[in-house]
């Protein structure tokens, strides 16, 4: 018997847990959290325990597929690697001499993995590589940058050391990362208190000490009314302020006349309540976190909700604070040299991309993009024509607005290339499907974590692939090999660590008694006077002028949403513990677990519907209907009915998820155009559906 323990990466969502996987004889006996890591706790969730289900799956592509009849027919011809590969090299290498490497278009799932695929792109001398987040947290990370001049990631989380801790659209304790989940509960056992505001009562408003229902689509009005309250009764920190704040005067007459009183008429959220509220903050500053949110593309004003809220946090001082929202560091800032970067191999792109972003629109940064400008680019073909494009490790049929509108947009391309480690929607209508190993299966290249105490961490293969899968580095080698990018060619993994690794002085083997390397011994926090903020003063800036450059305001005046009419609800969505957007349910062990969602809808709401709970219902939106069944609950807002997001697939390659629950994004009419012109995302709750029994 063998038996052997190697520290990994989870794969099973993009939070990418340090893990320990356990493997006897060849085979994945138990997954845990990596032991070196203390806020792991030894544990992972219910998800990451599930990666041996995945593994073991044979409703997986198991080879490359080529297609062989209409793109979502679901007729396929089985390939070798060195076929398929060849295949897409040529297409590419087709698109290329026909419209310039600029007409291909890639998108992923952003994270810490990225850099050799992204150096592909540049190699080709392609500007367009966009990532999913204008689904997902691009209005909190563009709020950030207007603000501060650094993204999102700039700041951690110190959930551990708070003392008061605001959820807003935030699911902290379904929608997971393990090390924070761990923090904030250990926070709660000191005392640390706990405020959801939400739609509905979730899992994290059942361990919170205070939970306030809001009406959908109106926190922007609560928000600024806090800011109000805050300024009115000088609960701010005026040391924070005056050192690193530029245009509170502008800040403090713009929220004159946003008063507690009138935010209660448009959020239902009493006077009294919100006055309390603000002063038990103004009590824990400035170890406090209201969190930005993750999930944001919402709605229409999103990107000025996510602005608000850090407002909030710098007026309670709590940026670059124990227990609020510390700065974290980069291996410089600790003495350390960074990994070799394969992005640097090659020149930028002299070239403007597809979306518009850095040169149309110049408050949107430009590495990243914004994947449904990219789409609409290929739809209008301007400013130019995309023609081919690979989803790597992304599913935007299940994952943007009216994917029947996006499949047609996607006729005009003469390629589309789906890297996956599962079926999903977008895979099965692609020209190419190329299996990628499961995380359990594969290496990935060396990562950076920058954070309090910042590090490098690897991925390493607890087992061999089941299937005729490769690893990401592989992928990109042959393709690289293929299209004349003999740098990125590589034949075995460690020349690829080897590579990263140069200017370090580190080697692999420096990963192998942890799984990861620490940079810095402890945890480092920034002493007040060090901060800096990287605008043109050095501080927040409340004006921001990039924004108004582009016709945006900084401040931007409430308006209230479009609200449903009578007999309507408005269409909202989220996460649940047991599943991982649209790709995990068809796991077999997490679909036993949860093999379909149910519609949230008020008890007062369905009763005028003779609506019970179980009770089979349609819900219909511009003569599109699916059926559901009811969840009937006091503790979700009459305006809305709710669903976890990723259920409702439809193709026959997975027979345990096949029809079972509700598609949200096909109740999204138009929703590719709806967008947060501010903050850049897609506003997917600005959409309305009727329900009926039966
Ligand atoms: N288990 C699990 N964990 C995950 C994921 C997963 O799929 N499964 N996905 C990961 C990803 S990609 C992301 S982006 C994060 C998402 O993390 P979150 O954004 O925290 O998760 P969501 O469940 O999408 O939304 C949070 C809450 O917003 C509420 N909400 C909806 N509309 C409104 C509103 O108008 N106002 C207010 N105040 N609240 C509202 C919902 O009811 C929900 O409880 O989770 C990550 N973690
Ligand atoms: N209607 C509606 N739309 C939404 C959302 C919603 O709640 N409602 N949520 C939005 C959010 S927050 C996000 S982040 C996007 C997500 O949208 P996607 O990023 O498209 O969602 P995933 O299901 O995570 O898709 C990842 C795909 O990559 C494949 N994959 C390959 N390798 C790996 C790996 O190592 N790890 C992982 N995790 N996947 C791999 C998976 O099999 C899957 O097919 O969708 C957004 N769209
Ligand atoms: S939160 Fe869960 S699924 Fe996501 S990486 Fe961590 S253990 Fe894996
Ligand atoms: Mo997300």
């Amino acid at each position: 018997m063998t038996q052997k323990s190697v520290f990994s990466v989870c794969g099973m969502c993009t939070v990418r847990c340090p893990i320990q996987v356990e493997v006897q004889n060849g085979q994945v006996e138990f997954i845990s959290g990596n032991p070196h890591v203390p806020a792991m706790k030894g544990a992972v969730c219910p998800r990451g325990a599930a990666g041996t289900a995945l593994l073991l799956d044979n409703e997986r592509p198991r080879t490359p597929l080529i297609r062989t009849g209409e793109r979502g027919e679901g007729k396929w011809r089985k390939a070798g690697w060195d076929e398929a590969l060849d295949y897409v090299a040529e297409k590419l290498n087709q698109v290329k001499a026909g419209y310039g490497a600029r007409s291909i278009a890639f998108s992923d799932r952003g994270g810490p993995f990225r850099d050799m695929h992204r150096a592909f792109l540049k190699g080709l001398g392609t500007p367009n590589y966009n990532n999913h987040d204008s689904s997902c947290a691009k209005n909190v990370q563009h709020a950030a940058l207007s603000l501060t001049g650094m993204g999102r990631k700039a700041v951690f989380y110190d959930f551990k050391n708070a003392k008061h801790v605001v959820l807003q659209f935030r699911n902290i304790f379904e929608a997971i990362n393990v090390q924070e989940v761990n923090d904030l509960m250990d926070a709660l056992e000191n005392g640390c208190k706990l405020t959801v505001i939400d739609i509905r009562a979730n899992i994290s408003a059942a361990k919170a000490t205070g939970f306030m229902m809001i009406r959908p689509g109106t926190d922007y009005a609560f928000n600024l009314a806090v800011i109000h309250e805050i300024i009115n009764k000088r609960l701010y920190d005026e040391r924070f302020v005056s050192r690193y704040m530029e245009g509170f005067k502008a800040l403090e007459t713009f929220v004159t006349p946003y008063t507690p009183e009138w935010a209660q008429t448009e959020t239902g959220i009493a006077a009294a309540t919100l006055r309390s509220f603000a002063q038990e903050l103004a009590k824990a500053a400035p170890s406090v976190i209201w969190h930005p949110g993750w999930m944001t593309a919402r709605y229409k004003d999103s990107f000025y909700i996510c602005r608000s809220i850090y407002i909030i946090n710098a007026l309670l001082g709590a940026y670059g604070t124990r227990g609020g929202l510390p700065f974290v560091l980069k291996p410089g800032d600790v003495g350390a040299k960074s990994l070799k970067s394969f992005m640097d191999l090659y020149p930028e792109p002299d070239e403007k991309r597809a979306d518009g972003a850095g040169w149309k629109y110049t408050h949107f940064e430009d590495g990243p993009g914004l994947a449904h400008l990219m789409f609409k680019a290929i739809e209008e073909q301007e400013p130019y024509p995309v023609k081919a494009y690979i989803a790597y490790r992304h599913d935007p049929l299940m994952g943007y607005p009216d994917p029947d509108r996006l499949r047609r947009i996607w006729d005009k391309l003469d390629l589309l290339v789906s890297v996956t480690f599962s079926w999903s929607d977008t895979a099965w209508h692609s020209d190419v499907v190329l299996p990628l190993s499961t995380y359990l299966e594969r290496e990935s290249i060396i990562a950076t974590k920058n954070a309090l105490k910042p590090q490098f961490f690897v991925r390493k293969r607890a087992v061999a692939p089941r299937y005729d899968s490769l690893a990401d580095w592989e992928i990109i080698s042959e393709l690289a090999r293929r299209m004349d990018l003999p740098d990125l060619v590589f034949d075995r993994v460690e020349d690829v660590w080897n590579f990263q690794l140069r200017e370090t002085g580190l080697t692999i083997e420096n990963f192998d008694a942890k799984g990861l390397v620490d940079l810095a011994d402890e945890a480092v926090y920034k002493n007040f006077d060090e901060f800096t903020f990287e605008t043109a003063s050095k501080k927040i800036e409340i004006i921001s002028e990039n924004l108004e450059e582009n016709g945006h305001l900084s401040l931007k005046p409430y308006e209230p949403p479009a609200f449903p009419k009578e007999g309507q609800f408005r269409m909202t969505f989220g996460r649940c513990a047991i599943h991982t957007q649209g790709h995990t349910v068809n796991n077999p062990l997490l679909n036993e677990q949860m093999p379909e969602n149910t519609l949230w809808i008020n008890t007062a709401e369905a009763r005028k519907l003779n609506i019970s709970d179980q009770d089979i219902v349609t819900v219909s939106q511009n003569g599109y209907s699916e059926t559901i069944r009811a969840y009937v609950t006091d503790h979700i807002h009459p305006d809305a009915v709710f669903v976890i997001h990723g259920f409702g697939h439809r193709i026959k390659a997975e027979s345990r998820a096949f029809g079972k629950g509700l598609a949200d994004n096909k109740f999204m009419a138009g929703g590719l155009d709806i967008w947060d012109k501010a903050g850049g995302a897609i506003a997917y709750q600005e959409h309305f559906v009727t329900v009926s029994k039966g």
